[in-house]
């Protein structure tokens, strides 16, 4: 699988460079044990411990992270979500995408400059300045991927959190004190569950979705996706005089939205305090009797930058992806982008693009990944059609898109007619496409590289719903690949150029592309040199996934 262990980073200050530095950190991924509800399981921790470090650069600045895997009985790797990885698409992380899985006792270098500002994440990272949320589960999963894709899961039912963790089990209590604003930056590590947060007393001035500054939104509620980024402040007031409770709920339900889902279920409640007098105790609960968390489809970017194009209909590219469920032809539940599900080919999408010439702007020679080709400079449009019952929150990377349009539940598949679109959509990375109905996105294609597009709840990840953008493949052709990242894959038994199969001699020629899922998952389960498998994310090889805050 594409992500293979990645451990995915966290939390960069948003400072503006005054002058460029090179921040270099040594990270050696190990098992370490840890409980941060009670209850204990292996995860992977860095440098022998976990919670893991948080990353501290700012715009301009290089990173550098030396990276050993010394887990034993799995491959790893690192991903930097939110981070557009300019000019250093080999950077990104994804196995079978941008890089080869780093085996056990391997070291590999990330380097990379830091493009945007914001809050972004490492999936190991938390500190006390950065408050965090997920969903927890307390089986292997390893164990619970191999029951999820099985024929007799009929309903393509993924496991169910266990719990909800918040800080990597720290909790949050915020010491409140009057005449002060407080900047929260609340990251999703769920694998699965959103979270809906509420403030007792207190509106929620949200400044910043994914790393964009937006223009301010005075809101009561928010909701959080897997994998999404929200910045806000919360105010301590002169008619302050109390703790207030605040409410935070995992989203379990599939579709918050639809009525006739029966009684809503919010099993898992955290409550935390904005606390102005450790006199008094904390018992005050806070109550909310009917979730309707803020339109986020409709926040104004802080830029005001306009809609890509210029207008509506003046776009270069159209990509467009029905998602529903599907079954392959073994029978096992999968999930598709235009009936086919993503299958990790022999060779790493970034390295077939840079070693197959004029033929790497053909999608044929990547192999069943869903690749889409844009050109360079192109205004690209992709329109995801969700059939499922669900909402799913998709998540790019190597950019952030507008959203120009995110209707509601119920509406269906997009007409194909280009109108009333937000005009200042909002940037983000991650957007959530709401149950029977769709979504238009538009970026700028002037970033070369082989770009993930793909649902961020991690077990539909494993059950395939991913897309893969080529984008300006012209500009790929002479990429070259830092010697430590092509060790990865010679040790690894996969071979660095040619198609999908590994043909250096005829790229269109599909032979040995795997066109059928493997029966059998074993994840980035790492067996010696002969398992070119790659799999799971960091977080669920790990079990975690958090909120921070
Ligand atoms: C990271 O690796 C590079 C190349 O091997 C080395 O020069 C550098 O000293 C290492 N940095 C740290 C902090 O270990
Ligand atoms: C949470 O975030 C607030 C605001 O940034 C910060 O003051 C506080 O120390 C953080 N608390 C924890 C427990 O992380
Ligand atoms: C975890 O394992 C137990 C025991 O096998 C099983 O009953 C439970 O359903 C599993 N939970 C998940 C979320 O897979
Ligand atoms: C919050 O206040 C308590 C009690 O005064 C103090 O012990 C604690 O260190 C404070 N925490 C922070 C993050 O300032
Ligand atoms: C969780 O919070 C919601 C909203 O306030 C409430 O309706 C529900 O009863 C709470 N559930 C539990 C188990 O406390
Ligand atoms: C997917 O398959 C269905 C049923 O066979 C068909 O109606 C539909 O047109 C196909 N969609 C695409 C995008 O190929
Ligand atoms: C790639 O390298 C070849 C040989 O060095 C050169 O002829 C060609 O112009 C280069 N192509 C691009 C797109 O830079
Ligand atoms: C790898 O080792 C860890 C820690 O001992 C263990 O929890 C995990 O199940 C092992 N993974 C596999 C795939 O055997
Ligand atoms: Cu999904």
């Amino acid at each position: 699988m594409k992500s293979s262990g990645v451990l995915s980073l966290a939390a960069l200050s948003f400072a503006t460079a005054v002058k460029a530095a090179t921040v270099t950190y040594d990270w050696t991924a190990t098992w370490v044990w840890a409980a941060p509800d009670g209850v204990g399981r292996p995860v992977v921790g860095i440098n022998n411990a976990w919670p893991c470090p948080q990353i501290d650069a700012t715009v301009g600045d290089t990173v550098i992270i030396n990276f050993t895997n010394n887990l034993g009985n799995q491959t790893s790797g690192l991903h930097f979500h939110g981070i557009n990885q300019v000019q250093t698409p080999e950077m990104d992380g994804p196995s079978g995408v941008t890089q080869c899985p780093v085996p056990p006792g391997s070291t590999l270098q990330y380097k990379f400059v830091v493009d945007v500002g914001g809050t972004f994440w490492c999936k190991f990272g938390s500190t006390a300045m950065l408050n965090l949320t997920s969903d927890r589960y307390h089986n292997e999963s390893l164990t619970m991927v191999r029951n999820m894709l099985q024929p007799s899961n009929t309903r393509f039912a993924p496991p169910i959190p266990d719990g909800m963790i918040i800080n990597e089990g720290a909790g949050l209590n915020v010491n409140f004190t009057k005449g002060r604003k407080y900047r929260f930056r609340m990251i999703s590590f769920a694998a699965l569950a959103s979270a809906m947060i509420h403030f007792d007393s207190h509106d929620i001035n949200i400044i910043m979705n994914d790393a964009d500054y937006l223009q301010k939104e005075v809101k009561y509620q928010l909701r959080i996706a897997t994998a999404q980024r929200y910045d806000f402040i919360i105010e301590c007031i002169d008619r302050d005089n109390d703790n207030y409770p605040f409410l935070i709920s995992l989203d379990i339900n599939r579709d918050w939205t639809n009525p006739d889902l029966g009684p809503l279920q919010w099993p898992h409640n955290y409550t935390g305090y904005l606390t102005m007098d450790y006199n008094k105790p904390n018992t005050k609960k806070d109550v909310v009797h009917k979730w309707k968390p803020a339109d986020d489809s409709h926040f104004k970017p802080y830029d005001n930058e306009a809609i890509l194009g210029g207008n509506d209909t003046n776009y270069d590219t159209l990509i467009k992806m029905d998602f529903a469920f599907c079954t392959d032809a073994n029978g096992y539940p999968r999930a598709c982008f235009n009936n086919l599900t993503y299958i990790d080919q022999k060779v790493p999408a970034l390295y077939s693009a840079a070693t197959t010439g004029d033929d790497n702007s053909n999608p044929i020679v990547y192999g069943q990944i869903n690749p889409f080709i844009v050109n360079y400079g192109d205004v690209v449009q992709i329109v995801v059609n969700n059939q499922d019952a669900a909402t799913h929150p998709f998540h790019l990377h190597g950019h952030h898109f507008q959203v120009l349009d995110r209707p509601k539940t119920g509406t269906g598949d997009w007409s194909g007619r280009d109108t009333n679109y937000n005009q200042k959509p909002p940037r983000r990375d991650t957007v959530t496409v709401m149950a029977h109905s769709h979504a238009v996105l538009r970026f700028k294609a002037t970033n070369p590289g082989t770009w993930l597009f793909h649902c961020h709840i991690e077990w539909h990840v494993e059950m395939g719903l991913t897309a893969t953008i080529i984008e300006a493949p012209d500009r790929l052709r002479n990429l070259t690949f830092p010697q430590d990242h092509l060790d990865a894959c010679n040790k690894m038994g996969i071979p660095v150029s040619g198609n999908a199969a590994g043909n250096t001699q005829d790229y269109l020629d599909t032979t040995g592309m795997v066109t059928v899922p493997p029966t059998i998952y074993n994840g980035a389960m790492y067996a010696g040199s002969s398992s070119k498998k790659r799999g799971l994310m960091g977080k669920l090889a790990s079990g975690m996934g958090s909120f921070f805050f």
